[in-house]
């Protein structure tokens, strides 16, 4: 392998580049280029000062998680950040990209920090179940303020290079050519002493002991279960009380104990299966067709959120309505996502003006004559969906691919009733579309390969996580739902009791229990669903009556007080024994014995379950692969993403 750091010596600057594609990760090539980089600069006596820059996309992105698994050869991260600091030479470290765990460890190695604008820069190793390993917890809170260091490491969430300017992180922004404004912020420090390193300089105004233990309750609240983010505040709260070698020790001990939990094992196969599942060898040769315009039909809450994902990615959008008043009030919907959007500083008012400059409604369907791409969001039902595909097929030119966002309708039979099957396919989208990273690419039986590939690469211009599934009834997620619901359904005759299984749930780490979330959505969207495949229903089928029941006593849910619970302020569930009694009795009817469950034979039985289908919906290959499966659940049905997914906790107990 060639070596992937490079010295290019300019009079007195040392620029030491860093080549390491995709994301310049700190393989043991480059942590032991960066050592001989050191050894070479301290040697050589024109040098007095060196820049350390990366090629590519980004600065270091971090360890190089693919390593993880195998023995550590040295040298070691923490060595190579160490060594950076006694450099005798000033190190400045010019980031554009990321600067991401270990790169920001090595940044922070580094005497000085310049970052292009744009630049993000954190410590994300909680969301690999892991804290920063290399120094970070100790150096961070030496160079920024111990409230804003806790914040990003427990977070993981990357600041600006704006903000990082703000809290002192960085010492300067450079606005156009980086390694040009590096140079030059260079040879304004070069005469000056070398700053001390980070690890002699003391802790940037602690936190009180009151200011922790509240941090503290919050994260353990919010993390759910996830021990990282809590194990990130508890290293950092005794940081703050050791000299910098003994915290630079704990750290140590602690990112290696998170290394060898189950918990990272989990978060670091999620995060390369989402990294898997969009990418389809079949379709390597097709052809990625360009996409700058887009007509959404409906602008209901789907198809307004769906727009509003568009527009964010700078395309242009025709939202089409039946009549002027639903075209008034999708319009409005669309403008309140962009508004919120500048409102939360993700947007500034120029790019809010430029982007409801690309937004352009109507009634007539002759105004996305023109589109490149056209998304439907209409009622979920197969004839008025089946109507709208026969207007579309009338007016858009021939080479405009034709998507439904319909989260259960057979895609076959949509797309068999249009003059061309093979531009047609479904992206299933979740609530709130402009939020939610996740959509299903359904591929139906005769959609080209080109039109799959873009609409793929669509997918990806909107920032979502792209999972393809074949034609049936919910794809993946909503199949597995369906199959989880049964089972709970099935224990609550069996002997369960609907606050039993919700607390099982929520014990596991989701954030909401099954009769929770039904009494969100709405006990009255369930029945009607019910209702609506009554006829396909199978007579022998065990059928649980109990929602059923909850719905006809008039309790809808959150939404008039009371559904599986009782809701005195509109969103807290609380425990109502009528429900409790109404179960029992459905099981005497029914003549089954009851039977208690422990949370863990609740939690075993659901995932069984979950496992089940996933294994029917591999068989069926409407799921190209268990991690797709994982990937669906984790990201749109709030499995907790630090256990993995269905299928990788079924592989573990196998
Ligand atoms: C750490 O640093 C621990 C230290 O504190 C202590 C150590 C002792 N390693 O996401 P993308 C691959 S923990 C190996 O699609 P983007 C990725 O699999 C680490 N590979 O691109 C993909 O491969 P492929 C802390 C990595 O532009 C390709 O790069 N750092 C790594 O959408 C492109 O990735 C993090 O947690 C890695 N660290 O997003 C940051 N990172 O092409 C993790 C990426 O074969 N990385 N790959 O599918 C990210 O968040 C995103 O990749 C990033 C780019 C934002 C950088």
């Amino acid at each position: 392998m060639s070596n992937p750091v490079h010295i290019d010596i300019d009079g007195t600057i040392a620029i030491v580049r860093i080549d390491n594609p995709p994301v310049n990760a700190l393989s043991q090539s480059v942590r032991a280029g960066i050592v001989s980089a050191i050894q070479e600069t301290d040697a050589n006596t024109n040098v007095r000062a060196v820049i350390l820059i990366c090629s590519g996309s980004t600065f270091m992105a971090g360890a190089d998680i693919k390593e993880f698994g195998k023995p550590a050869v040295p040298p070691l991260l923490p060595d190579v950040v160490a060594a950076l600091e006694a450099a005798q030479k000033p190190w400045v470290a010019a980031i554009h990209g990321n600067a991401l765990g270990g790169g920001l460890e090595v940044a922070l190695g580094c005497h000085y920090r310049i970052a292009q604008v744009g630049t993000m820069l954190g410590l994300p190793e909680v969301n690999l179940g892991l804290i920063p390993g290399a120094g970070g917890t100790v150096r961070l809170p030496r160079l920024i303020l111990m409230a804003d260091a806790f914040a990003m490491i427990t977070s993981g969430k990357p600041v600006t290079a704006a903000t990082a300017k703000l809290t002192g992180l960085i010492d300067a922004v450079s606005n156009t050519d980086l390694l040009r404004d590096a140079v030059a912020f260079t040879k304004t420090i070069i005469d000056l002493p070398k700053p001390l390193a980070l690890s002699v300089k003391p802790i940037k105004e602690p936190l009180t002991d009151d200011e922790i233990s509240a941090k503290s309750k919050a994260i353990t609240a919010k993390s759910r279960g996830q021990l990282s983010p809590k194990v990130a505040a508890e290293t950092l709260a005794a940081i703050q009380a050791l000299d910098a070698q003994s915290g630079l020790t704990l750290e140590r001990e602690n990112f290696l104990k998170l290394k060898a939990d189950e918990q990272s094992d989990a978060l670091r196969y999620i995060f390369f299966a989402e990294r898997s599942v969009s990418k389809i060898p079949s379709i390597k040769s097709a052809i990625t067709k360009p996409i700058s315009t887009i007509g959404i039909i409906g602008g209901g809450t789907m198809g307004a959120g769906i727009a509003a994902s568009c527009l964010l990615a700078n395309l242009n959008v025709t939202l089409i309505e039946r009549d002027t008043t639903s075209l008034e009030k999708g319009v409005d919907r669309i403008i309140a996502i962009l508004h919120a959007s500048m409102k939360r500083g993700l947007i500034d008012p120029a790019r809010y003006d430029a982007l409801t400059g690309n937004l352009s409604s109507s009634t007539d369907y002759i105004n996305i004559a023109d589109a490149d791409f056209i998304i439907e969001a209409v009622f979920e039902d197969m004839n008025v969906k089946k109507d709208v595909f026969a207007k579309l097929d009338a007016v858009v030119k021939p080479e405009a691919i034709l998507a439904s966002n319909t989260s259960y309708l057979d895609m076959n039979a949509l797309a068999a009733a249009t003059a061309h099957p093979e531009r047609v396919i479904g992206l299933h989208f979740f609530s709130p579309a402009h939020i939610m990273k996740l959509v299903e690419v359904i591929h139906t039986d005769h959609v080209s390969d080109d039109v799959l590939a873009t609409s793929m690469a669509l997918a990806k211009k909107l920032r979502k996580l792209a999972v393809p599934a074949g034609v049936c009834d919910g794809f993946i997620g909503n199949r597995i739902m369906s199959a989880y619901r049964r089972a709970a359904e099935y224990m609550l005759e069996d002997g369960a009791l609907p606050h039993q299984i919700d607390a099982a749930m929520k014990s596991y780490g989701f954030a909401m229990g099954l009769f929770e979330m039904q009494d969100l959505a709405g006990l009255d969207i369930g029945y009607a669903m019910r209702r609506r495949k009554d006829a396909t229903r199978d007579p022998n089928e065990r059928y649980v009556d109990i929602a059923d029941k909850i719905y006809r006593m008039d309790r809808l849910g959150r939404k008039n007080g009371a559904g599986f619970y009782i809701y005195e302020d509109g969103k807290t569930p609380i425990h109502d024994p009528d429900i409790d009694a109404l179960v029992i009795a459905e099981s005497k009817r029914k003549n089954i014995a009851r039977t208690s469950m422990t949370e863990v034979e609740i939690m075993d039985g659901l995932l069984a379950a979950m496992a089940d289908e996933g294994a029917a919906l591999l068989s069926e290959n409407i799921a190209a692969s268990p991690e797709a499966i994982d990937v669906v659940m984790v990201n749109g049905y709030g499995f907790p993403r630090w256990r993995g997914g269905p299928m990788y906790q079924f592989k573990r107990s196998a």
